[in-house]
């Protein structure tokens, strides 16, 4: 039997998601591959149509209606991220690709004009490549040092180590909020309020966490955060950076172009105001609206409740998968998003993947873009099963059927 009993109307969310409905080799899909990227509801899909049938313009340039229709459907967008994330001004709020263009903005914007040879950047063990691979480039072309906070078994930051590595030399912390390959969730508010005492200013990589949890920035009181709205069940190609109003006015531009300047000559050029100075050219217009669709559709049914169901999720699953022998779960950490990564005994996490595939369940199989990740349990990769909101406990039995009939098969 299921453990509690969601507070989530499973039937009608799941109405809203045409893709699961489908077949995926002859069986009913299971998609569990949302820490990758979610499925998205009819109203994004039908949002971004309808931008394309009827409101879509340039946008901040035209003196035509469809152009400012358009440019207010935008700049709407951008405030309800700002009430989703709870950031203080809708200026904090930069829109860009995704969380790795939102880092590689901080890193070659901020961390470009304030670090100096011998300074330090401090990561941790447990990083997407995303957060890892802009301050090693940075770190070449400034000659800061980036150092990296340990982890233990269990997948947690070692809090005592990382609290040595902060030192009169560092400049950045930057941290995911969860891993996405042991579902860790740090401890960020101890970690910001570590840093802080040191006047360390916070980067939060909010990939996994946005999409899970409730976010409030302020409370947090980090200094930039990242997300990308594919994970959110919004469109791929657009995310945010968010970041304190008087470290963004203090940072020069990321690219240049045009929307990004208040005047030009061939001699100098006078940069736009937040956000407009970090937005160069012509933005994602219609996926940037179909996002501001995606976090109406999350804040009706309630980021707490979702965060409540996945929990119960992650609970049953885990308890599932510990009865399977042979099975050994990577990453236990006492606050986990709902993320289960796993290894079967002599078998390779592809074949897992595979297999599944087969039976119509989607897992992600390999590194998840966390190389050092899989280095340090002495992994070459690792099956992933990740959840969604729209997940029911169903489908945790019928992937836990598929990994007993995976065994099987290698039997
Ligand atoms: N992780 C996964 O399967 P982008 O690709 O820019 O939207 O997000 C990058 C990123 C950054 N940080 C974390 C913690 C992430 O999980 C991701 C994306 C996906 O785990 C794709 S590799």
């Amino acid at each position: 039997m299921h453990p509690h009993p969601t507070t989530l109307d499973l039937e009608a969310i799941r109405q809203q998601f045409p893709i699961l409905a489908e077949r995926i080799n002859g069986h009913p899909l299971v998609y569990l591959d949302n820490a990758a990227s979610t499925q998205k509801p009819l109203c994004v899909i039908d949002r971004l149509s309808e931008v394309y049938r009827v409101d879509y313009a340039n946008v901040h340039r035209g003196v035509h209606t469809l152009s400012q229709r358009c440019t207010d459907l935008f700049e709407e967008a951008r405030e309800k991220v700002r009430r989703f994330i709870n950031a203080r001004h809708t200026h904090e709020v930069i829109f860009v690709r995704g969380t790795t263009e939102a880092i590689n903005l901080v890193a070659q914007s901020y961390g470009r004009s304030k670090l100096m040879p011998g300074d330090e950047i401090l990561i941790s063990a447990m990083e997407h490549h995303s957060n890892i691979v802009p301050w090693q480039m940075l770190a070449l072309q400034t000659g800061a040092v980036l150092k990296v906070a340990p982890i233990s078994l269990e997948g947690t930051l070692l809090m005592a180590e990382f609290e040595g590595l902060l030192s009169e030399k560092t400049r950045l912390v930057s941290i995911t909020h969860m891993s996405n390959a042991l579902g860790t969730i740090n401890p960020v508010k101890d970690i910001i309020r570590l840093a802080h005492a040191r006047d360390i200013p916070v980067m939060l990589d909010g990939a996994q966490s946005a999409p899970h949890l409730p976010m409030d920035v302020r409370d947090l009181d980090c200094d930039f955060f990242a997300f990308s709205g594919h994970k959110l069940y919004g469109p791929s190609g657009i995310g945010v950076l968010y970041g304190k109003e008087s470290l963004l006015e203090a940072m020069p531009p990321y690219q240049g172009g045009g929307d990004m300047i208040r005047r030009v000559t061939f001699e100098e050029t006078e940069f736009n105001e937040l956000p407009y100075k970090f937005e160069a050219g012509t933005p994602n217009i219609a996926d940037t609206i179909a996002l501001g669709a995606a976090i109406d559709f999350v804040e009706a049914i309630g980021m707490a409740a979702i965060a409540d169901h996945e929990e119960q999720l992650l609970t049953y699953a885990t308890s599932k998968a510990l009865e399977i022998e042979g099975l050994r779960l990577i990453g236990s950490a006492p606050q986990k998003g709902a993320i289960l990564s796993f290894t079967l005994e002599g078998i390779h996490p592809h074949d897992i993947g595979t297999l599944l595939d087969q039976l119509g369940i989607a897992i992600r199989a390999g590194h998840h873009c966390a190389m050092p990740v899989m280095d340090f349990f002495g992994l070459p990769a690792t099956a992933r099963a990740s959840f969604a909101l729209y997940n029911t406990f169903d489908e945790v039995d019928t992937l836990m059927d598929g990994i007993r009939q995976v065994i099987k098969l290698f039997k």
